[in-house]
C-alpha cells in the first residue's frame, strides 16, 4: 500500500528510513534508457540483442507464463464501488466491455473520492484544475518519478485522459486510486510446500504436492489476497517487494527500529531469488474507466522449507490477518490474484 491508497491519515506513515530507493533516471522519451531499474528481474540472457527487444521479451514470457483472464473486467464492474455504500457503476454488458464496441448510451457513472480530492501526497491532482492552471500530465512515459507507462504497451488518452486499456467499466474519475492511469503495484507470492510432522510434503487428492502460500487479509474489506502494494514514485518493484512483505506479513512498522533492521535484513537475503510470473492489468474493483491497477507478481519459493518458510508472521499495517494458506482453484482471493496463483502451481506442478 501507499500510493493510490485511500485511508485517511495513512499517506507518509511508515516510510522507510534509509530504505532500499531507487529513483528512475530516464528521461520521458526514453523510458527504456534505465532497463535495469525498470524491470529489475530481466534475465541476463535477455539482453542478447538491443534494450528494446529485451524488454519485449520479458513481457511476452511473463504474458506466456502468465494469466489467460476468463472474463475481463469481473470486479471491475462490480457495484457499489469499493469504500462506498451506495455509489453504484452504470451496467456495462459483457459485449460492450471494449472501446472498440460502439455504445452510444453509455453514461458512466463520475466517482473519484472526497479522500482522493483532499490531494493526499501519493495522488494526483484533478486533471480540470490543472488545465486551468494550463499544466499537462505526461502520460505513456516517465513523468519525472511517476512511471505513467502500462506494462500493456500504449494506451489512449482522450482529451487529456487516459481510458483504461481493457475498456468500459461503468465508472470515470478515479474512484479511490490516487494515479490518473496506471497506478503500479507489486506483489510477492511467498510458497513453501505443505509438509505433515514428519516433514512429508503432502498430496492432494490430484495426487499432486500441495503448496502453501502466505496471504494477508485485507483491512479495507476483508478479503483475502497477496501481500502486494503500491510502487512509490521512484522506487524499484524489489524494493516495493520487500516493504510491503515487511509491513503486512511480518508487522514492521509497529517495531522497535532495532527489530526493523533486522526484518529488513532477513527479508533482503529471503527475496534474493524471485521469478516473475505476471507483469501487467489487475482486475481490480477499484479500477474506472480512467484510473487502474497493474502489477508485477514474483514467486518466492523455498523448495526445502529452511528460508522463507520459516518467516514468523505477523498481520500488520493495512493487513488485519496473515496465514499460510493451500493454492486451490477454490480459493476466493481479491482482484484477479487466483490468476497468479494459478501460474505459480502450475509453474511447481503443485495440486490445484
Ligand atoms: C492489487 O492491489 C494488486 O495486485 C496489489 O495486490 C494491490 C495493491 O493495492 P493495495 O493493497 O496497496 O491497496 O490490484
Amino acid at each position: 500500500m501507499r500510493e493510490g491508497r485511500e485511508l485517511e491519515g495513512e499517506a507518509g506513515k511508515g516510510r522507510r528510513e534509509g530504505g532500499a530507493f531507487r529513483y528512475w533516471y530516464c528521461t520521458p522519451n526514453s523510458v527504456f534508457s534505465n532497463i535495469q531499474s525498470y524491470f529489475p528481474f530481466v534475465q541476463e540472457t535477455q539482453y542478447m540483442g538491443n534494450k528494446a527487444t529485451a524488454v519485449a521479451k520479458t513481457v511476452a514470457t511473463a504474458q506466456s507464463n502468465g494469466i489467460a483472464m476468463s472474463k475481463v473486467h469481473v470486479k471491475a464492474r462490480h457495484s457499489p464501488y469499493p469504500r462506498t455504500e451506495d455509489v453504484k457503476r452504470s451496467t456495462v454488458p459483457d459485449d460492450k466491455v471494449p472501446w472498440s464496441v460502439p455504445f452510444p448510451d453509455y453514461k458512466p457513472v463520475d466517482y473519484t473520492s472526497p479522500g482522493i480530492l483532499k490531494g493526499p501526497v501519493y495522488a494526483d491532482a484533478d486533471i480540470g484544475q490543472l488545465k486551468q492552471k494550463g499544466i499537462t500530465l505526461s502520460f505513456n512515459t516517465l513523468d519525472g518519478k511517476i512511471n505513467r507507462c502500462s506494462h500493456s504497451g500504449e494506451y489512449t488518452v482522450c482529451d487529456g485522459i487516459p481510458r483504461n486499456p481493457q475498456g468500459r467499466t461503468g465508472l470515470k474519475g478515479r474512484g479511490c486510486l490516487g494515479r490518473w492511469g496506471p497506478n503500479h503495484a507489486a506483489d510477492p507470492i511467498v510458497t513453501r510446500w505443505k509438509r505433515n510432522e514428519q516433514n512429508e510434503v503432502i498430496k492432494g487428492s490430484d495426487g499432486k504436492p500441495i503448496l502453501e502460500f502466505v496471504s494477508v487479509q485485507r483491512k479495507d474489506n476483508g478479503q483475502w489476497a497477496i501481500p502486494g502494494g503500491m510502487v512509490d514514485a521512484g522506487e524499484v518493484i524489489t524494493a516495493t517487494l520487500r516493504r510491503e512483505f515487511s509491513e503486512e506479513a511480518m508487522n514492521c512498522l509497529e517495531k522497535s527500529q532495532q527489530e526493523k533492521d533486522q526484518i529488513e535484513e532477513k527479508v533482503k537475503k529471503l527475496f534474493d531469488n524471485g521469478v516473475e510470473v505476471y507483469r501487467g492489468y489487475v482486475d481490480d474493483p477499484r479500477n474506472t474507466d480512467n484510473a487502474w491497477m497493474e502489477t508485477v507478481a514474483l514467486n518466492f519459493h523455498d523448495p526445502d522449507g529452511t528460508s522463507v518458510g520459516q518467516v514468523e508472521l505477523e498481520a500488520g499495517d493495512d493487513a488485519q490477518g496473515v496465514k499460510w494458506t493451500e493454492l486451490s482453484g477454490n480459493l476466493e482471493l481479491y482482484a484477479s490474484h487466483i490468476d497468479f496463483l494459478k501460474t505459480v502451481a502450475e509453474r511447481h506442478n503443485a495440486s490445484w
